[in-house]
């Protein structure tokens, strides 16, 4: 039995150490924009013992991908967990965009801990208009890829993604909800890229056929 506890434990080790960036599709038409780690703003957070949940929001990358006619933002973070950090009822993730008639368009991942105290969190992918806020349209489909260096897809409505057009300025936002039904204060906690910048267009086209590893 000692033999075999600590084979076990290896094969335990291996599975969790596998990193998340092994599964998820890279950038095939550049990136859209990178950001620093360890930028993302602490809010009241009384148990500081648990600022690794906050690495859920620490933004690090953003970039589109179309593939199989679906166009997809992909956002990369410290370290993406199904939890949502102890100071808020939930947190979410924008990817804002500009579509060629001026109007802000965006696709958001939430996960609301409210859905299911102290349990895992199915998140919620849904798209809309932002104006002088975020306005929900719909549901869309997207996947977590948990664990250091995480990555969100959320799949972009064909509507919304038009066949070469451009997804002018892009940027990413993450947030923290407070309140009931995480309905309450949304703020900003981290920006990619940061201030008002925003990142490089992305022109709406496929990604082009895997690379031979001899290219
Ligand atoms: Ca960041
Ligand atoms: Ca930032």
């Amino acid at each position: 039995m000692k033999l075999r506890i600590p084979a076990a434990t290896a094969l335990v080790s291996l599975a969790l150490a596998a990193p998340a960036a092994a599964q998820v599709p890279g950038p095939c038409a550049g990136i859209a924009t990178d950001d620093p780690l360890g930028d993302n703003f602490t809010l009241v957070d009384v148990m500081q013992t648990q600022a690794n949940l906050r690495q859920n929001l620490d933004l690090q990358e953003l970039y589109f991908r179309r593939d199989n006619k679906v166009t997809s933002a992909y956002v990369k973070v410290r370290d993406l967990q199904t939890a949502v950090a102890p100071d808020g009822t939930s947190n979410v993730w924008f990817v804002v965009w500009t579509d060629s008639a001026g109007a802000r368009k965006f696709v958001a991942a939430t996960l609301d801990a409210t859905q299911n105290p102290g349990g895992a969190l199915e998140p919620l992918f849904r798209f809309g208009t932002l104006a002088t806020q975020f306005t929900y349209e719909g549901e869309t489909t997207g996947k977590f890829f948990t664990g250091p260096n995480g990555v969100i897809r959320i799949d972009i409505p064909g509507a919304l993604a038009p066949l070469n057009r451009a997804l002018g300025g892009p940027y990413a936002d993450a947030r923290v909800g407070r309140g009931f039904q995480g309905t309450g204060v949304v703020s900003g906690v981290d920006r990619a890229p940061n201030g008002t910048a925003v990142g490089t267009d992305f022109k709406v086209a496929d990604c082009p056929p895997a690379p031979s590893p001899a290219a």
